[in-house]
């Protein structure tokens, strides 16, 4: 039952295996029951629904096997310049849908199921989310993989494979409980296992278990071996299939051999164990830097894999190390591998010979540095004592890198005004540590931020200095998000209605979204739009029912605020809202107000307290708003549980209302932002990150904007004063005074203090400076929803400016301005 349009997206399958290589019709039944038969030794009609899955995923991926193959034998062959992206996360979510849907074998599947009688939702269900990252980053990294399969550009991603990923979140009387993610615990049928490719990495520590923790010993020098295993990123249309390599460590055969033929057998596996336990776990911490030194070992783990594993394929090809800027391209993302500087300075001084200068200049030529954040708990700073402990030979590296780098400021800048100081790869102190972030760009050639406004602030306020003395390297590129995932899959009924207005053309090329603007007066596509947005609404409403026994309606208005939970996206905005709502509705049955659900999700840091503080109030007041007569229905508030990337995907195409509401000058891009706006979310926002630029393409008239700019909350930093909205704002007011009433918290006198004194005491990211605006907007909100061809005409018109935030440009341009790589196409 597709579409004419989409079925024509089936012609590049025919193109590429009609005649090809790999005969799928006829064999890809019997792939799958060879997987039931042969793997699992299991009767085919007996099979469990994971069993299935497995089988499933299985024959698809033995479908693509040769063309896998194929992309990277294309790349031995013609030798193109390659993009390696480093990054110690890829939040990938789930892998089946997309996989089949970018490979163009969705109807084959569907077929195959209705033949065997397979439900191929439940199949889905049965894959565990990849979860191997915290947020955006991680999630930004996945598009971007996928972005650059599909534009043909010769692409691998380079990360870790931690055996549990970000923790699973359950609620326990309202308060977050953290479960370690099992997600390998079945064998996962993506990954390819890469023994032969197998590196080793120096360390001048060691490794031992003490009571179950990893702890390292300093000054016996020890070899991990980084393992790779392989992930196929296919690009749509199934042309280019890239490599996601993820490292696992391990230990040599011969690790710690002596001690092993001393006869003390156990405490050589007890030392094993230790050293497999680095990649045992992702860190939970999101746009914040908890400083730990397995973090550090992780790091440089990541980079010396990476770094081994390209400059062997580089050398596989190339004798010339001269030309190594010309084949290689490395962006770090973050500061995560800002390590790769030094290390492949150490590659290069070291292993190939080179001079300083020489390799200097490679080095530089070749790395490239995205800056994510300007939150100060957010830069890394590594204590220098690590640096010696572990990797000594680095630390000379980078000190020597210092001292030529404060020779040119001193001799450019003569009056000491403390710019030296600053620019310093080291920060003095009684314990000195090297500033990650400064390492990254002056061993560059490209830094850039992921937003206007946050590359602005980048040069202007946090690296100012070193914008100052290499202004040539600063730069931005907004972020995006593949509309493969984020539409066509996630949202089958409105791609549907898309393709059947435009054309399929918009998968590839979202700008092509524009061509809708002229339909957001016609009546007939606005219905369509509509009846797909009330189909996603009840998807998802039935899955949530069947998943969790929570209700929704589809019927009221869904505003929803789904990310990591922290103070600087103000949750607590969006909380303290609601109660203003609350207050409103009990003072009055009859007020107008469209029936609204209020939807949160996010999982908190487990060290952060506060954080776990908010998801607790919010649960606390959906129990009392829910369950009041007074309200009547018109208000519902819901926290899910397990913000994860597979609950997005049934969300996001749901949702009415997208709150995107940080304190503007503090989220860096936002990415969620533009999910929502390309499934007909309105946006309610502040002026910060990619908000910004959505509303510019949109029109402000088309966006609810509300609230300070980053230029207004940095000059009121020195007079702010929350009391003074307390004082003369009653709603405002009265909003605070119930929640330190304890009516939120009956059986829990005092709870909520904290929240209390954070918005009335400092206020840091100015809540109540905005809770009045942000008011204002929500009412205006709520107007227009009672208007349904007005609401369904705004969202139209922002599905077609939702063109520009398509990953594709993101990485074109990477592409064309720092990268300076072209597409490889594989014949
Ligand atoms: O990166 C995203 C942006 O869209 C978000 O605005 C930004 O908050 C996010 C340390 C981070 N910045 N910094 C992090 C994550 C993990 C960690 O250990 C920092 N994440 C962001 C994509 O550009």
């Amino acid at each position: 039952e597709q579409p004419s349009a989409a079925s024509d997206q089936l012609q590049p399958l025919r193109d590429l295996y009609g005649c090809g290589p790999v005969e799928i019709t006829g064999t890809r039944d019997a792939l799958y029951e060879r997987h039931l038969t042969f793997d699992h030794v299991v009767d085919v009609n007996r099979a469990t629904d994971r069993q299935q899955f497995e089988s499933a995923a299985r024959s698809i991926r033995d479908v693509l096997s040769q063309r896998w193959l194929r992309t990277e034998q294309t790349y031995a062959a013609v030798n193109p310049k390659r993009v390696y992206y480093l990054s110690m996360e890829f939040l990938l979510g789930r892998s089946f849908a997309n996989n089949v849907m970018n490979a163009l074998l969705h109807p084959a599947v569907i077929d195959m199921a209705r033949q065997k009688g397979l439900d191929v939702m439940a199949l889905t269900e049965m894959e565990p989310d990849a979860g191997l990252g915290n947020g955006g980053l991680g999630r930004l990294a996945a598009c971007f993989i996928e972005s650059m399969a599909t534009l043909q550009i010769p692409g691998m991603g380079y990360g870790l494979r931690y055996e549990y990923g970000i923790f699973r979140q359950s609620l326990q009387d309202g308060w977050q409980v953290e479960q370690p993610d099992n997600w390998l615990r079945r064998p996962d049928p993506w990954e390819v296992a890469r023994i032969d490719e197998a590196v080793e990495v120096r360390l001048n520590c060691s490794f031992e278990l003490q009571a179950g923790a990893l702890k390292p010993v300093f000054g016996r020098p020890s070899i991990l071996l980084g393992i790779p295993f392989d992930r196929p990123v296919i690009g749509y249309g199934g042309k280019t299939i890239n490599t996601l390599r993820l490292w696992a460590a391990g230990t040599p055969d011969y690790f710690n051999f002596q001690r092993f033929s001393r006869g003390d057998f156990v405490g050589a596996f007890a030392e094993s164990l230790g050293a497999e336990s680095l990649t045992r776990v992702l860190y939970p911490d999101d746009s914040t830097s908890m400083g730990q030194g397995l973090r550090f070992l992780q790091e440089y783990f990541l980079v010396a894999c990476a770094l081994s594993d390209l400059i062997r394929r580089f050398r596989s090809g190339n004798s010339d190390w001269n030309v190594l800027p010309e084949k290689v391209a490395i962006q770090l993302n973050d500061t995560h591998p800002a390590l790769a500087v030094p290390e492949l300075m150490r590659i290069l001084v070291d292993d190939a010979g080179l001079g300083w200068d020489r390799a200097w200049d490679l080095t530089q030529r070749t790395l490239a540095y995205t800056n994510h954040t300007l939150l100060p708990e957010a830069l890394e700073k590594w204590p220098l004592a690590w640096f010696e402990a572990v990797v000594p030979r680095h630390l000379d590296i980078i000190l020597e890198i210092n001292r030529r780098l404060l020779g040119v400021v001193r001799s450019r800048w003569p009056v000491n005004d403390g710019r030296a100081e600053r620019i310093s790869l080291v920060e003095e102190g009684e314990h000195r540590k090297i500033r990650m972030a400064n390492l990254a760009v002056v061993g560059s050639h490209s830094t850039n931020g992921v937003a206007a406004i946050h590359s602005r602030l980048l040069r202007s306020t946090t690296l100012r200095d070193l914008a100052e003395l290499y202004p040539d390297r600063f730069n931005n590129k907004t972020n995006g998000v593949t509309p493969r995932r984020w539409l066509l899959t996630c949202n089958p009924g409105l791609a549907r209605v898309i393709s059947e207005a435009i054309g399929a053309g918009w998968v590839t090329d979202l700008r092509q979204l524009g061509r809708l603007k002229p339909l957001a007066g016609d009546p007939s596509f606005l219905d369509a739009v509509f009846k797909a947005k009330r189909e996603a609404k009840v998807r998802f409403a039935n899955w949530l029912k069947s998943t969790t026994g929570e209700h929704v309606d589809p019927d009221t208005m869904l505003d929803c605020q789904i990310k990591r939970i922290h103070e600087y996206k103000r949750q607590l905005l969006n909380a303290l809202h609601i109660v203003v709502l609350y207050n409103r509705l009990r003072d009055s049955r009859n007020m107008e107000f469209p029936p609204r659900t209020f939807i949160f999700a996010g999982k908190a840091a487990p060290a952060y307290t506060l954080a776990k503080l908010i998801i607790k109030f919010i649960n606390n007041l959906a129990g009392t708003v829910n369950a009041d007569p007074a309200v009547g229905g018109r208000l519902k508030v819901l926290f899910l549980p397990d913000y994860r990337v597979s609950l997005a995907e049934y969300l996001i195409p749901a949702s009415d209302v997208s709150e995107q509401i940080s304190t503007a000058g503090y989220e860096a891009s936002g990415t969620s932002n533009m999910k929502f706006m390309m499934n007909g979310a309105l946006t309610v926002g502040t002026r910060d990150g990619a908000t910004i630029e959505m509303a510019e393409e949109a029109g402000e008239e088309n966006f609810f904007l509300f609230g300070l700019s980053a230029g207004e909350v940095a000059d009121s930093r020195g007079w702010y004063d929350p009391r003074w909205h307390y004082a003369h704002e009653p709603e405002t007011k009265r909003a605070l005074d119930l929640i330190a009433s304890d009516y939120f918290s009956r059986n829990e006198p005092g709870a909520f203090r904290p929240i209390c004194d954070v918005l009335l005491k400092r206020d840091f990211y100015m809540h109540l400076a905005d809770l009045k605006s942000y008011g204002e907007t929500h009412e205006k909100v709520g107007r227009l929803y009672a208007d349904q061809k007005g609401w369904a005409a705004k969202a139209a018109i922002n599905i077609a400016s939702s063109g520009n935030f398509s990953s594709d440009r993101t990485i074109n341009e990477y592409a064309g301005q720092i990268w300076r790589v072209t597409p490889c196409p594989v014949p």
